[in-house]
């Protein structure tokens, strides 16, 4: 089953399939209308080895997405729920070819050779819990030398301007800290390919944070004061709806921990204090053969498994008996990597408008199917694009989405307190959250309270100097209230 705003947008896709008739543009409104009844779809993106395939490998709790440059991590590559393990490209033209695949120890090898042409994507079906809600996608790095890369992603995202339509419906969006100047880290951010990132539908990572501070105990605090500074940021705001420090490598390899791993650590554990506080003075300390016990490739192996930081987090809490078990060890690796934050996130932000979300995407992916229909049928386009405005018109939760967008990016220069406002109304749950009242609140108060607030907003609106994103805000809430006023009966 499919919510009301979804069966009316499915509907504009049937009546633009309609109007476009025979076109080669009807399959991809079709494609755009199937999509209505898949997960949400949430992207990873950021720079090249920013730790993406990384953290998609933590949330399926699976070693799949090959990590560091592979070849395959040159396309981006859809990974959804199936009963079964597929592998399937999409090649160019348009042509769909199963590809042959090995479970390998460290990842999926996909035998893309075998494919007939050039690739345009690569799609994975995994039983994984993980994807039951959400296909999450994997895609190359922004920022690579490789041009055909960078347009890749680039269209990938898309934008609101109906020049190139969003493969995904959220984007969570990982950024190094690199010692970088903040102006520098603002400038990754508001490249090109995130333009269309909006606090509606993306969140930040402040990724790797177990190497900020040279890999100190105290890293993971030091990036969340600086992830913190970030989200406080408000050009970041504009941008994306949060910012949270985390240590994909470490959520991956709590996830997949092994028992040989937690003796080899264990091992390790047994040289005694002082030779273990040597071992771990640096990484090149570490890989030194005439110090310590296990041989130079187990070392090798525990360092792209754990890190430094990593790797002193969990000889700390084996050598003071914190964690004695691989199952411990591997809990304190997820809690310190700080993906239940993220997870929470997904959940609050994504996962939660879901439906919402998808019709947003899909009515933009509409949009560039109007425009192309422009050039051989403008009447197909106008009909189209009416359509598109109906849904607009009768969703009241899209505008509602728009309204935050709107208030949460500054453009309708809200002052704080209404943005806070505008935040409890679109995403609280119960109708005392959207109110600000407590959960006791009687219908009575809740009525007040509701005509109070459409009458401020009414009245906001009506300021002849207010711009019209601002009106438009204003004009949103107050109806966003009145809808509130109406449910709650006589
Ligand atoms: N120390 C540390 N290394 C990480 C972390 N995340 C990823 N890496 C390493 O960074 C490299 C690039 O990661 P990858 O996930 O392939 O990045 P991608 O290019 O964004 O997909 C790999 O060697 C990872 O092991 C992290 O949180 N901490
Ligand atoms: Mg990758």
């Amino acid at each position: 089953m499919i919510s009301p705003l979804l069966t009316r947008v499915d509907a504009a896709c049937a009546r633009a399939m309609d109007a476009l008739g025979a076109s080669p543009l009807a399959a991809d409104v079709d494609r755009i209308r199937a999509g209505l009844h898949e997960p949400l779809r949430v992207a990873i993106v950021g720079r090249v080895k920013a730790g993406k395939s990384t953290l998609l490998n933590a949330l399926l709790r699976e070693r799949i997405a090959p990590t560091d440059a592979g070849e395959c991590t040159r396309y981006v590559c859809n990974y959804r729920h199936g009963l079964d393990y597929d592998v399937e490209a999409l090649l160019a033209d348009g042509a769909r070819v199963k590809l042959p695949f090995r479970r390998a120890d460290e990842s999926l090898e996909i035998d893309l050779q075998s494919a007939p042409g050039p690739i345009e994507r690569l799609e994975v079906a995994w039983p994984a819990g993980a994807l039951t809600g959400l296909t999450i996608i994997d895609t190359p790095g922004i920022g690579s030398t490789d041009e055909d890369i960078r347009v890749r992603v680039a269209s990938f995202l898309g934008g609101e301007d109906e020049q190139v339509a969003p493969e995904a419906d959220a984007v969570v969006y990982l950024m190094r800290h690199l010692h970088r100047t903040d102006l520098a880290l603002m400038e990754t951010l508001y490249n090109r390919s995130v333009a269309s990132a909006s606090p509606v539908n993306a969140v930040a990572v402040l990724s790797r944070a177990d190497e900020i501070c040279a890999a100190r105990p105290d890293a993971m605090d030091a990036a969340e004061t600086v992830a913190a500074r970030y989200a406080a940021d408000p050009l970041l705001r504009a941008a994306v709806a949060d910012v949270i420090p985390m240590a994909e490598l470490l959520a991956e390899t709590g996830a997949t921990l092994r028992e040989s791993e937690m003796a080899w650590l264990r091992e390790l554990a047994s040289a005694g204090a002082p030779e273990l506080s040597m071992l771990l003075l640096s990484v090149d300390r570490f890989r030194r053969p005439d110090l310590g016990p296990l041989t130079v490739e187990v070392r090798e192996l525990l360092l792209t498994r754990f890190g430094l930081f990593g790797l002193r987090f969990a000889l700390h809490a084996i050598t003071t008996n914190r964690c004695d078990t691989a199952a411990s060890l591997s809990r304190a690796l997820l809690e310190v990597s700080g993906i239940a934050r993220l997870k929470a996130l997904i959940d609050e932000y994504f996962s939660s408008r879901s439906g919402h979300l998808k019709a947003r995407s899909a009515l933009l992916q509409l949009r560039v199917a109007a425009r192309s229909a422009e050039t051989f049928s403008p009447s197909a386009a106008q009909s189209i694009r009416q359509s598109i405005e109906e849904v607009e018109a009768s969703a009241h939760e899209l505008a509602e989405l728009r309204l935050l967008h709107l208030a949460l990016t500054a453009v309708a220069g809200l002052t704080a307190n209404e943005v806070s406002e505008v935040r409890r109304l679109v995403s609280g749950r119960a109708t005392s959250d959207r109110l600000g009242l407590a959960a006791d609140a009687t219908a009575a108060a809740s009525r007040q309270a509701s005509l109070e607030r459409v009458e401020y907003w009414r009245q906001r609106a009506a300021n002849p100097l207010a711009s019209r994103d601002l009106a438009t805000a204003c004009e949103i809430a107050a109806r966003s209230y009145e809808g509130i006023y109406a449910s709650l009966g006589e």
